[in-house]
């Protein structure tokens, strides 16, 4: 089992609107705001959806290299990109969003209902993804919103490899409508799944949030929280902020005694720094 608990924060997302969830970090001075104070309690790794002047959600390289380059300066965060954008983003615009250089990227594996919408993933975008993320020592973060979803991973890395870095990292989203449910039974499944030696997070959206951060942690595996996922803290309590979200997981994973793990720490778990080698008695 693994000793500490890498949290990562999904703050924005791509869902919610401003004028709906006013405390949702749109600009930019917001973004870097909730980076910093999301590390001061915890997190180790942002997963960062970008927004416009007008709050809404972009690909737009420009304002996502600004955004980057403003949370590289307020913390020192692990920088995910998604590359699964909004429902309605085209493919080109999800594999450029790359070019803004990130240490790491989200990397759906496969097409899921999303509510009423369908969040598309075909074989040959994954297959884009992971291999522009190889050359260009990306590390990615595998999504996984359904069982079948890990038998594709599985696929991938035996046709094309292991990502930069050498370390398999992935994130089960849960309780989307149209994906797996946010339950133990189901994180439970997709445990046998996994690559060997990978390592997995959870995330479960809106009500499923506590029982799958549980769930996760009783299994040894990491936990993503934020009001991309979540924007209710208890029944008829909306979430105050992200950092409320990341101090509650960190307090479960203390809890669990797998303390939150420092952005140095994440950094050399996912493969962005080298393992240091074990001294030899
Ligand atoms: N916004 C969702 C349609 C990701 O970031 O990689 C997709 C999503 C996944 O959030
Ligand atoms: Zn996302």
């Amino acid at each position: 089992m693994t000793r500490g608990t890498l949290i990562t924060l999904a703050p924005t997302g791509a869902e919610s609107a401003k004028a709906d969830v006013p405390a949702l970090p749109v600009t930019v001075e917001e973004v870097a705001a909730t980076a910093r104070d999301g590390q001061a309690v915890g997190a180790a790794v942002l997963h960062l959806h970008v927004r416009d002047a007008d709050t809404r959600p972009t690909l737009d390289l420009p304002r996502v290299r600004e955004v980057v380059a403003a949370v590289r300066e307020s913390s020192d965060l692990v920088v995910q990109l998604s590359t699964g954008g909004a429902v309605t983003d085209p493919a080109d615009a999800r594999l450029a969003v790359l070019d803004a250089e990130p240490d790491a990227a989200s990397l759906s594996l496969g097409t899921v209902n999303f509510g009423r919408d369908v969040f598309s993933n075909p074989w040959d975008l994954i297959v884009e993804l992971h291999t522009q993320m190889q050359q260009r020592s990306i590390i990615p973060e595998y999504e996984a919103f359904d069982l079948g979803h890990l038998a594709t991973l599985t696929r991938l890395l035996d046709r094309h490899g292991p990502p930069a870095g050498g370390h398999v990292h992935v994130d089960l989203v849960m309780g989307v409508p149209g994906g797996m449910p946010g339950t133990t039974a189901a994180l439970a499944a997709c445990l046998p799944a996994l690559p060997p030696g990978a390592t997995f997070a959870a995330t479960g959206v809106g009500r499923t949030s506590l029982p799958v951060m549980l769930a996760a942690l009783s299994a040894g595996g990491h936990l993503r929280v934020g009001m991309e996922d979540t924007l209710t803290y208890a029944p008829g309590e909306p979430v105050r902020d992200n950092a409320q979200l990341v101090a509650r997981a960190a307090g479960l994973a203390r809890i669990a005694q797998r303390p939150p793990l420092s952005t140095d720490e994440a950094r050399r778990m996912l493969g962005l720094t080298p393992n240091p080698v074990e001294a030899v008695p």
